[in-house]
């Protein structure tokens, strides 16, 4: 027969393994399409303006914990596949019939990238000049990121690098028109994989000869993305929890025998 304090003990146990659980919940994984905001239900809209959208969504949401932003100070905003074009012009003067009605160059992916793209991905604020810096931040560290880059060509060069607590950690991804197979309007896979962990990404045009650079950015992931360690007061307070839990149980228990004594 079990005894009080043996039933006390697993109360404590089952109360803390609860507790450290839910502490260290493991965010979501999925990707970042553009294609809804973090909810992963409500769409977004052409040119929306992206602000704490995927950092700090209302509830429910998918993925949280990413800050897109420009190194000119600007948003970044969403664009949609089709006129009016705010990022490029595909070549493939094709049309994507679940995105687009009619023929369109307008940010056009080509037709091996339409199903990758959908009809959204992320941009910069505006299409003419050279383009700022995209940055994205993490709350906390990750080891792995990745996504797509679209329609790399002519001279462009695209550089991502990692940093961890503003400092780089020596990882750089160089993107060129070649790893876009010289394919128009292409989206190019590239990764970023740091064992130390990174909190921020870095999306640097790298040429200075080409004038009017879309920035066209989609399908980012992230391998790991850990919910925040608890502090050192965090994790007291969940200790004294569990001990005051733990003794409200055992009390209860020693009531409940000494009433169960007195009626016998
Ligand atoms: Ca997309
Ligand atoms: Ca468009
Ligand atoms: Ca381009």
């Amino acid at each position: 027969m079990q005894t009080a304090k043996f039933i006390a003990a697993r109360a404590i146990m089952i109360a803390a393994g609860v507790m450290l659980a839910s502490a260290s919940a493991t965010a979501a994984t999925d990707f970042i399409d553009f294609e809804t905001l973090a909810d992963g239900v409500t769409p977004t809209t052409d040119q929306m303006v992206i602000t704490n959208d995927y950092s700090n969504p209302p509830p429910p949401a998918t993925y949280t914990g990413v800050t897109f932003s420009l190194s000119n100070g600007q948003n970044p905003r969403i664009a949609k596949v089709g006129t009016p074009a705010t990022a490029f012009q595909g070549d493939a003067n094709t049309q994507d019939p679940d995105c687009w009605p009619t023929i369109s160059r307008d940010d056009m992916p080509q037709a091996a990238a339409q199903s990758l793209v959908e009809c959204s991905f992320l941009t910069r604020d505006d299409p003419v000049g050279l383009p700022p810096d995209l940055i994205i931040d993490y709350d906390s560290p990750v080891t792995e990121a990745g996504g797509l880059l679209l329609d790399i060509d002519g001279p462009e060069v695209w550089e991502i690098s990692a940093f961890l607590n503003l400092a780089p950690v020596g990882t750089v991804v160089t993107l060129t028109a070649a790893d876009a197979s010289f394919q128009d309007a292409a989206a190019t896979p590239w990764s970023v994989s740091v064992p130390g962990g990174f909190d921020r990404l870095v999306v640097h045009y790298a040429d200075a000869t080409q004038r009017n650079v879309g920035l066209a950015f989609d399908k980012f992931y992230t391998n790991t993305l850990p919910a925040p360690i608890p502090t050192l007061s965090e994790w007291a307070l969940i200790i004294l929890g569990v001990l005051i839990l733990g003794m409200m149980t055992y009390v209860t228990i020693r009531r409940r025998k000494a009433v169960q004594v007195s009626s016998t």
